[in-house]
């Protein structure tokens, strides 16, 4: 069994619910989650736009493979709609974006999957919930806890 940490994201129609529709829809898959954060509102982060985002990050203990994963993630984000993918990595308005963060403490990659998420760590709206949830674990390459990179990004944004 591995914990494994997904980031859930929603900017488009009724947000909350986008959010608590999918963790319905993962939980069918990865079974009841071991821990969900709160769901909190955000800036667009990386692109403008006027939707503000609705963020939370899920846990599951899951013996299930990271390509395994990807395929569950990947066909819920179709279940729920979702169409428009980032071009030319530009980010685009979603109704929801499902990102794996964390497969317990190891480390992945392959073409189409990197783990841990390599833009985690710069990311309040993936902190933020994440450090509710777990904040003593460890982020296997960086070597600190999510507390610890918490307290980096925020200070060095000046919060
Ligand atoms: N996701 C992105 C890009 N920017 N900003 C916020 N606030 N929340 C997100 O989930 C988000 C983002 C790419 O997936
Ligand atoms: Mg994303
Ligand atoms: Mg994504």
């Amino acid at each position: 069994m591995k914990r494994l940490f997904l980031s859930l994201g929603s900017n488009l129609g009724d947000k909350k619910e986008n959010l608590m529709r999918t963790i319905e829809k993962l939980s069918s898959a990865l079974g009841t989650p071991a821990a969900v954060s709160s769901i909190i509102e955000t800036e667009p982060w990386g692109f403008t736009s006027a939707n503000s985002f609705f963020n939370c990050v899920a846990a599951f203990d899951t013996p299930l493979s990271p390509t395994e994963i990807l395929h569950i993630t990947q066909e819920t984000e179709r279940e729920m709609g979702r169409t428009a993918k980032s071009v030319n990595g530009e980010y685009k308005d979603r109704i929801i974006d499902i990102d794996i963060l964390l497969y317990g403490d190891e480390t992945i990659n392959t073409e189409n999957l990197t783990i841990p998420h390599p833009l985690m760590h710069k990311r309040l709206f993936v902190l933020e919930p994440l450090a509710q949830i777990a904040p003593r674990h460890l982020h296997p390459t960086l070597k600190k806890t999510i507390a610890e990179l918490l307290n980096e990004l925020r200070s060095c944004l000046n919060f």
